[in-house]
């Protein structure tokens, strides 16, 4: 790279004054990256019930480059499937209108907001956040490696790919939490099967939760620790001397 830059900045310094600004231009670009890596990204969300579901959770997302550590809690989903743990797929749904879907979404009024009719909302599966594994879409719904059980927490770094990257950028991307107790859905909507997984029920599928992430804090730097700390210590010396002003 510095050599291709050295042959990039010789002609450079032959060219008409108009051309120099090329070389400032090319040298933020080069440093640019560097920047982003040492500074991760924080974005968190709180997840709300969907599909009147009584759950609740919060996910932070640690972002260093496209490493993105993960941490989620989760409690009062749906707790058995049969005799096993329930298993609760969940994903970050990506380029949709970076929302979470009212029950109006549900179209075919089974009172069941469906993964499907959810999806103008929260747009499609970008992450699969799996326990283990692959966390593509293609993962979506591995069943033998999502979180189970009532309340669970969810901790894993994972690489993000380019789409899930750009839709945390721009607001769009969202936690999905999937799998509804079906006792608690209309007899209708019992009845059917799921809209992604044929052999499911619906609600296996169906969303629990939802959360839209948002950018919360940029990790501070060591070098802005010292303006912040010196206001807050400064008020310290005149109220550890009320005691004289007061008397
Ligand atoms: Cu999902």
């Amino acid at each position: 790279m510095p050599n291709r830059f050295k042959k990039l900045a010789l002609p450079i310094t032959f060219a008409a004054a108009g051309l120099v600004t090329a070389v400032p231009l090319a040298a933020t670009a080069l440093a640019s990256p560097a920047t982003k890596s040492a500074t991760p990204v924080e974005y968190s969300t709180t997840l709300e019930a969907l599909n009147g579901s009584g759950a609740s959770g919060t996910v932070k997302i640690s972002l260093d480059g496209s490493t993105a550590t993960i941490t989620q809690k989760v409690s009062g989903l749906a707790a058995m499937f049969g005799e096993d743990p329930y298993p609760h797929v969940q994903h970050i749904h990506i380029e949709g209108n970076g929302s979470c879907p009212m029950p109006s979404a549900d179209m075919n009024d089974d009172g069941v907001v469906s993964t499907t009719e959810g999806a103008p909302s929260y747009g499609k599966i970008g992450t699969s956040l799996t326990l283990s594994g692959d966390t593509s879409p293609a993962a979506a719904t591995a069943l033998n490696v999502a979180p189970s059980g009532a309340s669970y927490d969810y901790n894993r770094t994972i690489e993000l790919d380019a789409k899930t990257l750009a839709s945390l950028e721009d607001g769009s991307a969202v936690v999905v939490v999937h799998g509804l107790d079906p006792s608690t859905l209309s007899e209708k909507a019992q009845g059917e099967m799921s809209d992604i997984v044929p052999e499911l029920p619906l609600a296996a599928t169906s969303p629990a939760l939802c959360g839209v992430l948002t950018a919360t804090a940029t990790a501070a730097p060591a070098t802005t620790a010292p303006p912040t700390t010196m206001p807050m210590m400064a008020p310290a010396k005149p109220m550890n001397a009320q005691p004289t002003f007061t008397g």
